[in-house]
């Protein structure tokens, strides 16, 4: 209950600020993607974890609120980036699956209009378990995204229950495998075998394959040999704030 009040207060008074962690191409070493990740500034605490509050947050309902300032933040943040001349790869936001309701294509609009972003500059990333079951107004809305130009991430995948059936019938072009997976690469046999066969999987069905977690070289020697496309993690950036990341970009790094 403190941690609810706080976090209405900390909406109110611009607590809340985005960081955004690299994705590079294990091709070209290039940035070509960004997440963007919540932080609190807590005036007392210091910096909150998203790990304690979103779960408050989910269960409370003030995730709406709160996830509405995250799509509105990264689209202001797009935008202020183009206008600095920036090429800016996409954006990817968590959303929460109480997020996921018939008004999120209307509200995806709204934003994007009213900061002049493409869609194409937004990717979301949900979580399996708002495939498990597989409702139909889930696929629906999906599709309704997916037809406006937004590209849909599967976060956090093999932790959950998808099935491969599953991952057929929702529109999703990205699966990001765990972190769990990826921290035993390449000595853990068993961690070995199961992003084999994820990165396999997700080029059968023409779905772009990000590792996230990666921090040695050796991870990332493996899954660049696995035919990974795409790389988050410490070994090359950790979550920043907007103008590190910016400087990042005009690096070229
Ligand atoms: O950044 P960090 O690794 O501490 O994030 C912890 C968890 O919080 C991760 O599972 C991440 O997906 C989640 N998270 C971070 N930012 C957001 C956000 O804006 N919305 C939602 N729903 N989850 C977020
Ligand atoms: O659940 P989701 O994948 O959205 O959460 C991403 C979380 O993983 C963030 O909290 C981010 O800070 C964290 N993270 C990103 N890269 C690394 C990494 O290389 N190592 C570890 N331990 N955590 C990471
Ligand atoms: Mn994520
Ligand atoms: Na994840």
């Amino acid at each position: 209950l403190r941690i609810e009040s706080e976090l209405r207060l900390a909406l109110q008074r611009n607590e809340l600020q985005l960081y955004y962690q690299p994705k590079v191409s294990l091709r070209s070493g290039r940035i070509v993607g960004a997440e963007a990740l919540l932080r609190w500034r807590h005036p007392v605490r210091g910096m909150v974890s998203p790990g304690v509050f979103i779960p408050v947050a989910e269960e409370t309902g003030l995730i709406l609120e709160l996830g509405n300032w995250v799509l509105e933040e990264a689209c202001r943040q797009v935008r202020a980036w183009k206008d600095a001349n920036l090429i800016m790869p996409p954006v990817a936001v968590n959303l929460s699956a109480r997020q996921f309701d018939r008004r999120l294509p209307e509200r995806m609009a709204d934003v994007l209009q009213r900061h002049q972003v493409q869609p194409e500059q937004i990717m979301l990333e949900i979580t399996e378990s708002l495939l498990v079951g597989g409702a139909e107004n889930v696929v629906s809305i999906m599709n309704e995204l997916v037809a406006m130009g937004l590209a849909l991430a599967l976060d956090d995948f093999g932790t959950g229950y998808s099935s491969l059936a599953y991952l057929k019938k929702f529109p999703i072009s990205t699966l990001k495998i765990d972190r769990s997976f990826v921290i035993g690469l390449p000595y853990e046999e068993n961690d070995c075998a199961i992003a084999r066969a994820i990165v396999t999987m997700a080029q059968q069905l023409r779905q772009e394959i990000v590792a996230e977690g990666v921090e040695t070289a050796e991870q990332m020697s493996f899954l660049r040999d696995l035919g990974c496309d795409q790389l988050q993690g410490y070994l090359f950036s950790q979550p920043v704030p907007a103008e590190d990341f910016e400087r990042m970009l005009r690096e070229g790094k």
